[in-house]
């Protein structure tokens, strides 16, 4: 159907590193040619995404002279503009080299933390001259297997300078970025460090410039840690800080999966593209995920666009419930309110506190009143089915 069509409107995006995965995996040898970044680029021109993103060595291999550099760069800069796509966030490869073994800004050798710091302000640069707009931090490494040989407060402390420092850059360099800090509870390290959303946020308050700095939720990273993906999503939207979303899937409780979007739990996929839509999210539909390690060149670009495709669909499906008058009636019955206690609600003051502390409630009649979510709930399923 047309509607499902992607524009560059619908802002999705894909990293150099997703449509790029030649397969490899822990028990496994790569499957897939490695496609150059200039032939993802025309991929996902083809496939109707609206922009591409990168790792600093997604791009320019971390031993590159300044020669190779530029042309690379040029090349990228060609497909860019003869595809009609832009370069909305860049991050930096901070767990691929040995170096990173025992972490990046929280290793324990002060000489790894540098050339972390050194590493991420030239990718910081690179990012920029390509016009990202977004900068991601995920500790993929940052993290323990045992807690034996870390001081947890240090690892603390070194985040918070590491961060600190990389914003006073951004901020000397006048680039307009922000920063986006990524949680994943596990895989590579046994334990990472602020394993969910919400602790990200929490991280947030104690920054420097906390205003500069926001988050990049991964579906696949709550459900691994057994959480509610949308209600880390609403968090962060609430406090102002969803800069950004990385999109997938992964069934609880195994490896990390990176699956196409929508690929395992269609209702959650559901109520978080009903709920960035709801609100307005404006940033991009970032799809962190790859194709199955079973897929050839072909399936690749069908994983690309089944992203998309059903994304466009559950957007379709969110709009059907808002239109649905059995819905909205439901839904009017469960949140209704005839304003009798708007007098107790909101700020404090000594007089209301008093008056509601003095207020009969009718206990056993609040306990008798249940809510019709068995039967909203079997609608939401219906409308998914496709029999609404
Ligand atoms: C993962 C992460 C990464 C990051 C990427 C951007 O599980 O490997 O999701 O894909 O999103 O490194 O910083
Ligand atoms: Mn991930
Ligand atoms: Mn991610």
């Amino acid at each position: 159907m047309n509607s499902y069509r992607p524009s560059p409107a619908h802002r999705f995006t894909f990293g150099l590193w997703t449509v790029g995965n030649p397969g490899r995996d822990p028990f496994g040898l790569p499957v897939r040619d490695a496609l150059s970044p200039v032939q993802i680029v025309k991929l996902l021109g083809d496939a109707g995404a609206y922009g591409v993103n990168f790792h600093d060595n997604d791009l320019v291999p971390v031993d590159a002279t300044p020669a190779q550099e530029r042309r690379i760069v040029s090349d990228f800069r060609k497909a860019l503009a003869d595809c009609g796509l832009c370069v909305p966030m860049a991050t930096t490869n901070l767990f691929s080299d040995p170096a990173f073994r025992d972490g990046a800004f929280t290793s324990n050798d002060p000489k790894v933390r540098a050339y972390a710091l050194q590493k991420t302000m030239r990718a910081i640069d690179l990012g920029a001259s390509l016009g990202a707009k977004v900068y991601v931090f995920w500790g993929g490494r940052d993290g323990t297997e045992t807690d034996a040989g870390k001081n947890l407060l240090d690892a603390q402390k070194w985040f918070r300078e590491a961060l600190n420092f990389l914003c006073g850059y951004a901020r000397d360099r006048k680039y307009a970025i922000k920063f986006a800090l990524e949680a994943k509870p596990n895989e590579p390290r046994g334990d990472i460090f602020l394993p969910t959303t919400g602790a990200m946020l929490a991280f947030i308050a104690t920054l420097d410039r906390p205003e500069m700095i926001g988050v990049n939720p991964e579906v696949a990273h709550e459900h691994m840690a057994g959480l509610n993906f949308t209600h880390a999503v609403a968090q962060a939207w609430d406090a102002g800080k969803l800069f950004h979303v990385d999109l997938n899937d992964q069934a609880p409780g195994r490896y990390d999966q990176d699956f196409r979007f929508g690929a395992h739990n269609i209702k959650s996929a559901f109520f978080l593209v009903k709920f960035l839509e709801d609100v307005g999210y404006a940033g991009s539909r970032h799809f962190d995920a790859h194709a199955y390690r079973t897929s050839d060149a072909e399936d690749v670009k069908a994983f690309a666009r089944g992203c998309m495709r059903t994304y466009l669909i559950l957007k379709e499906k969110a709009a059907q419930f808002r239109a649905d008058p059995e819905i909205q009636r439901l839904l009017a019955e469960i949140t209704a309110d005839d304003g009798a206690m708007d007098r107790f609600q909101g700020r404090f003051e000594k007089k209301k506190a008093a008056a509601l502390k003095g207020h009969k409630f009718d206990r056993a009649a609040l306990g008798r009143r249940g809510m019709p979510y068995e039967r909203l709930d079997q609608l939401v399923v219906e409308l998914l089915l496709g029999v609404r």
